[in-house]
């Protein structure tokens, strides 16, 4: 029988065109570092070719394409393809001890990237360390030749790629949470294409500006590539029409903002239909921390959507309505609104009965430090868990230990359950439930099982929202609340219909999602959870 493994890891965040049918594409990409000038400041960032953000992949749906990628750079980096399925060729989706080991300074390694049903905006990014913070870009898919975007071809389409910034460099900000237990800093600005805009010093001139003409509709391809920060993004007295997430459409939501959280990508559809004038485009972090604690960056980056035209445009630019920073109520509101299509050319697929049911708690978790001496809470050492266990990189990749029989590289003994029950979001919770266990273990699933896994936040050191993210495969988002998952009364009132296709999801703050999926590509996958902290 064949089987994939589900390789489950809870990583503290510092810790962890034209189209040629003939032959398959080839591309170039160069890591090296070069140098890059933000807030008065000047530093060498790690680059893709020298571009920051890097190259977009332009693709068309069902392309394959090769890139060579040379590690022209000091450290180990990997190239990973986010949002693509990769059927059966797991081998080249980058992330470094699960799929391939990472590629050295100095050596070269192609990499494939297959698509297969993804269509609209993924991206790709470094999956060695903190490198991703500087080494990633947008990949559109566009249709077949033939088929046409569910919705009005739209007049121009712009990536809007946010990001985070640090003055100083980002492995010496990871290497002291490392070495203190405690959150990293948080970043100097955020970013919009690799700008903060004009609300930060010496950024007020390389603001990155979109120009529109009255009357045309403009698709804009977002992707929250921030290492941290789940952003709420808006304009300006402006609606934004959602019509896809992470390469998959829906059906369109209009709304004043979206609230974007790291891997994310939205297609959103912009019209430019109000009078000709300058307006910010705007993203700020969402966070349940106190504001004054310096746990999460709460500075605005901007961007300008200008009018094609002759008039005084305002000085300055209005500044779009945000919800409050830790309103967990908005911060949920457009998971609980988006459809898929679900239509006769987009057909949903969601398993109605899954044959595999997992639950997994995801877990903020402190480790005690000699003489609590960390920076974290009551002086321990901050980590992250799923189902209380802390993953432990291997120094072979997993898929090789796998293929070639390597024992002791990792365990198949992942519980499926929680190994202990309690009220995961109660206000006070034991301290000893604090401490997880450390392991590498994989959850082995049946080849073409359906499965479903609900995860289930707990409030253990912080209840907060934590990004989940699914290699191998898109999920259905069925179901989410906030509280605890009620396994008789919760699947009543799960979406079959219509639910969204994603890669990437969140769990809300002290509360549940529900995914779904069918087993049927065979490899090592991995479950990211790509937060932590943010202890108030
Ligand atoms: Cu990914």
């Amino acid at each position: 029988m064949k089987v994939f493994l589900l390789q489950i890891s809870a990583f503290l965040l510092f810790g962890g065109g034209i189209h040629c049918q003939a032959s398959t594409r080839r591309l170039t990409f160069v890591v090296k570092e070069a140098s890059y000038t933000r807030l008065c400041s000047t530093k060498n960032i790690l680059t893709v070719n020298g571009q920051f953000p890097g190259p977009t992949i332009y693709a068309k749906k069902g392309e394959t394409i090769i890139v060579d990628v040379y590690n022209r750079g000091k450290e180990n980096v990997t190239i990973h393809w986010h949002g693509v399925s990769m059927p059966r060729y797991p081998w080249t989706d980058g992330p470094e001890y699960i799929t391939q080991c990472p590629i050295q300074p100095g050596s070269k390694f192609s990499q494939k990237i297959i698509l297969s049903s993804e269509e609209g905006t993924l991206w790709w990014h470094a999956h060695s360390d903190w490198t991703r913070a500087t080494v990633h870009g947008a990949i559109i898919v566009y249709p077949k030749n033939g088929t046409k975007y569910p919705f009005p071809k739209p007049s121009a389409e712009v990536p809007i790629i946010l990001g985070q910034w640090w003055k100083s460099d980002v492995n010496a900000v990871r290497d002291e949470g490392l070495a203190t237990g405690a959150d990293p800093n948080a970043s100097d600005s955020l970013l919009i294409n690799g700008q903060p805009g004009d609300l930060y010093p010496c950024s007020k001139s390389s603001t990155f500006k979109l120009t529109v003409d009255h009357g045309k509709t403009y698709l804009l391809r977002i992707i929250n590539a921030a290492l941290q920060e789940a952003l709420f993004f808006s304009i300006a007295k402006h609606k934004m029409t959602v019509v896809g997430i992470d390469g998959s459409y829906t059906k369109p939501l209009t709304q004043d903002y979206i609230t974007i959280y790291p891997g994310q990508t939205f297609d959103v559809l912009l019209e430019a239909n109000q009078r000709l004038d300058h307006y910010y485009m705007a993203a700020k972090t969402y966070s349940i921390a106190p504001v004054a604690q310096n746990f999460y960056d709460n500075t605005t980056t901007t961007a300008i959507v200008q009018y094609r035209g002759y008039y005084t445009p305002s000085s300055p630019p209005s500044l779009p309505h945000f919800p409050a920073y830790n309103d967990t109520n908005a911060s949920v509101q457009v998971m609980a609104s988006l459809r898929s299509l679900a239509d006769a050319e987009h057909p949903s697929n969601v398993p109605l009965s899954p044959s595999t049911k997992l639950i997994y708690t995801i877990s903020v978790n402190s480790f005690l430090c000699p003489n609590n001496s960390c920076a974290g809470p009551n002086g321990t050492r901050l980590s992250a868990s799923i189902n209380n266990i802390s993953f432990q990189s291997p120094t072979i990749d997993i898929l090789q230990a796998y293929y070639y029989n390597i024992s002791g590289v990792y365990g198949d003994k992942f519980p499926s359950v929680p190994p202990l029950v309690f009220d995961f979001t109660a206000d006070y919770l034991p301290l000893e439930y604090q401490t997880p266990e450390i392991g590498t273990e994989v959850r082995v699933v049946e080849y073409n099982s359906t499965v479903e896994i609900v995860f289930q936040g707990t409030n253990l050191v912080s209840g907060t929202h934590h990004p989940m993210h699914l290699h191998g495969y898109r999920f259905y988002l069925v179901g989410w609340g906030f509280g605890n998952f009620d396994k008789n009364r919760d699947p009543l009132r799960y979406n079959l219909v219509d639910p969204p296709l994603q890669s990437t999801i969140s769990v809300p703050t002290n509360g549940w999602v529900a995914i779904r999926f069918e087993a049927s590509n065979p490899g090592m996958l991995q479950a990211l959870m790509s937060s932590i902290k943010k202890n108030p």
